[in-house]
């Protein structure tokens, strides 16, 4: 794990950009190539990021940390919200090729399909820099780093802390879980480390598993449906905040008390989602910093500068009992 600084010197893009004037007046051109990759090298960093969507309180904190991160980098940032669908950021990357910007950065909204698009901007010396999710392709020369989180280890240590608080039960306790978007890395690992984790009791099932696609309203359409096709509900594991928010919504108006019936347990630690822990409404939340706007900016200027940057950078997080979410509260950022 490493942690990296954020370098906010607006200036210093300015300082360069004026000795290069100084210099030869290239910048002066304007579109000069650099012969090493299709971007201009007027001395400022321009990136190209294509977000998933608007789906979440995840998403939105997170857009917000790469808004301010880069005008506090000096980098100017061409932005396109993808509304969740893989052909938009498929688009909207070849519009950044097009544009020859000097990084691409995206947040894949699934993990497969990416191969030609990344190639085309390889093929176009254009750097990427993988953020929040990652792709599974073969070849890893296709992109320059991961930025994000181990989502494995969040579904575990989600899981870990069910079978130590079920480990005496000696009956059946039975789980629903609302997965994340279908085929986003965030709902195919938080369900694979929550099942590797809840393997180790076999009094704790699963008895069903759908998608909910990361928003309020899918996670309360898809719990209601739980809701009335099992009589006994005791635990929820939701791929994130947002979904168990809305779940908690159908619970209530189900006659049941969320918190105390069922046990929620979800993923991201977002501040509607804290206010619910504290409140007893959720359970236990594994954290999933979206703040990786500062990080992402400080791996832009490496990766212009052609210094190496390592493969994968994990973000560091903790997890939360309602009780730290009643400490945590007060000085939470997002
Ligand atoms: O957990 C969820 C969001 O990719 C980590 O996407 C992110 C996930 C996050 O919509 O709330």
């Amino acid at each position: 794990m490493r942690k990296m600084r954020t370098q906010s010197a607006p200036w210093r893009a300015a300082a360069v950009l004026a000795s290069v004037l100084l210099v030869g007046g290239v910048a002066a051109c304007g579109n000069s190539d650099t012969g090493d990759g299709g971007s201009k090298d007027d001395g400022k960093i321009t990136m190209g990021f294509s977000q998933v969507g608007a789906e979440s309180g995840w998403r939105t904190a997170n857009t917000i940390s790469i808004k301010e991160a880069a005008t506090a980098a000096g980098i100017e940032l061409k932005f396109d919200d993808a509304q969740q669908k893989q052909e938009n950021q498929i688009k909207a990357i070849r519009n950044y090729i097009q544009q020859k910007v000097d990084v691409i950065a995206f947040s894949p909204v699934v993990e497969s399909g990416w191969d030609t698009v990344l190639k085309e901007a390889k093929d176009a010396k254009i750097p990427v820099i993988l953020t929040d999710r990652s792709v599974d392709s073969a070849d890893k020369t296709l992109y320059k780093t991961f930025l994000g989180s181990d989502f494995v280890k969040e579904g575990r240590l989600a899981g870990e802390w069910l079978v130590e608080q079920k480990k005496t039960a000696s009956g059946p306790v039975n789980i629903v879980e609302l997965q994340g978007s279908t085929g986003a890395a965030p709902a195919n690992d938080r369900k694979k480390g929550f099942a590797e984790a809840i393997a180790a009791n076999p009094n704790l099932k699963v008895i069903a598993s759908q998608t909910g696609d990361f928003t309020r309203a899918g996670g309360k359409q898809v719990m209601e449906q739980f809701l009335k096709a099992n009589p006994k509900i005791d635990v929820l594991f939701a791929h994130n905040d947002d979904m168990g928010l809305g779940a908690i919504e159908a619970i209530t108006a189900a006659g049941k008390v969320p918190g105390k019936d069922i046990t929620i347990i979800t993923v991201d630690a977002v501040k509607d989602g804290m206010q619910a822990l504290a409140d007893g409404k959720f359970n236990f939340i594994a954290e999933c910093s979206p703040l990786l706007g500062p990080q992402l900016m400080d791996l832009a200027k490496k990766v212009k500068a052609g210094e190496e940057v390592p493969a994968r950078i994990e973000t560091e997080e903790t997890t939360f009992t309602s009780e730290q979410a009643k400490e945590a509260l007060p000085n939470r950022k997002y």
